[in-house]
């Protein structure tokens, strides 16, 4: 309820600050794919608070500042020339990417009725035909749980509007066979969307020769989201696209503001992020990412050493700082490892222990997790011989 006489600012802040101590601290948390934000994005994040995108003529700098951060973003995706925007995170960008390839293809005479997502698919794509009214198709996986290109072909119609590859799955931190779908979608003329939400900000700093960006010819469009490995403030997502014209169909009329049109799903929203995602990019650099990356390889391939050393296989080799463990009753061991104050999550199909090895993620964090697993695994019954 609100008061009906006000409090003074320092008590409410207290109470806040008591109320935040509920929050987790993200030391113990290896079951997300957000991190705490750089410092600098923070501070930028800060200074930018009052800036709302959604009225662009009033904050001119924000408006630059998002072109600028589209640009570097393109050139972590392989598109110099890329069009986009900045989004509340994957979610928004896959449906608006979905929207964009429903209007193009009524633009040019079809009536699209579906979309073909790997079944590795986020779950945002269910919002994304529940709220387009369109059919989810799931294409299946191949064993080490990348998309089957022919499952895909083989659902796709006249009545597709696009396909979807997945760059860094979030439950396995899979990499579709990019190169392959943008084949199909040349040879189909569909629009192929990927979602490199997580991947974005991984893959090219992997020591990897594989193709997974716009110099595949057959990509439309892209995701790639700031606030997960790119230590970015939340909400900060990108939507990037090969041709304008994908993200003028996006765009409605705002007669009344200072901008004449708008492209985004929300209206009012803030260039704070857009702010912080600029600034760490900035602040780290190439090397820097390939830094933070190389450390949670690094951490990536600790755990699952550690995990072998019990006796404990990956369900697949982790390509990224995804480690899906084959651990006997997942779900016993992740409410053991929660009781001693540790997140992870558990995989759907098949069932794995699941841990996201993040950049708040440290050696002692992680060997003291792997000591903790042992402990359980033992405790349990499942494993006698460690
Ligand atoms: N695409 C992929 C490949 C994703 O992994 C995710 C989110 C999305 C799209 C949707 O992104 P937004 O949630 O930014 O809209 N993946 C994580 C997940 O669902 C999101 C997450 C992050 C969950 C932090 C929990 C958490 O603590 O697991």
């Amino acid at each position: 309820m609100i008061p009906e006489k006000g409090e003074g600012i320092e008590s409410v802040m207290l109470e806040l600050s008591k109320l935040h101590e509920l929050d987790t601290d993200y030391t113990r948390v290896f079951s997300s794919m957000c991190t705490r934000p750089h410092p600098v994005a923070v501070r930028a994040h800060l200074l930018y608070m009052e800036s709302n995108l959604g009225d662009p003529g009033l904050f001119p700098a924000s408006v630059e500042i998002e072109r600028r951060l589209i640009g570097m973003l393109g050139s972590l995706a392989g598109g110099e020339e890329v069009r986009g925007y900045i989004t509340t995170g994957g979610t928004e960008s896959n449906i608006q990417a979905i929207r964009a390839a429903l209007h193009m293809a009524r633009m040019q005479g079809a009536t699209p009725t579906n979309v073909v997502v790997p079944e590795s698919a986020h779950f945002s794509f269910e919002k994304v035909a529940s709220m387009l009214g369109i059919e989810l198709r799931r294409a299946k996986l191949d064993e080490q749980m990348r998309v089957d290109v022919g499952s895909m072909e083989s659902l796709i119609d006249e009545g597709t509007a696009a396909i979807v590859g997945i760059a860094g799955t979030t439950e396995f931190g899979q990499i579709d066979p990019i190169e392959q779908l943008s084949q199909l979608a040349l040879e189909w003329g569909v629009h192929l969307h990927v979602d490199a939400a997580f991947g974005g900000f991984v893959i090219p700093f992997l020591h990897t020769s594989m193709r997974w960006n716009f110099e595949c010819k057959g990509i439309s469009s892209m995701c790639i989201d700031p606030h997960k490995m790119g230590m970015s403030t939340i909400p900060c997502g990108s939507l990037l696209f090969r041709q304008e014209t994908l993200l003028d169909g996006l765009g409605v009329d705002t007669p009344y503001l200072t901008s004449k049109r708008q492209y985004s799903l929300t209206g009012t929203r803030t260039g704070a992020t857009a702010a912080g995602a600029y600034a760490v990019m900035r602040h780290l650099g190439r090397r820097g990412y390939a830094r933070v990356v190389g450390e949670c390889m690094r951490l990536t391939r600790m755990l699952a050493e550690e995990a072998r050393d019990m006796g404990i296989e990956p369900a697949i080799e982790p390509l990224m700082n995804v480690l899906t463990l084959r651990v006997p009753e997942p779900r016993e061991v992740e409410r053991a490892l929660m009781r001693r104050g540790w997140y992870t999550s558990i995989t759907r199909q098949p069932e794995c222990l699941r841990l996201v090895i993040m950049p708040h993620a440290t050696e002692r964090a992680v060997l003291q997790l792997a000591d903790d697993l042992k402990d359980v695994l033992v405790a349990l019954g499942v494993s006698q011989s460690l």
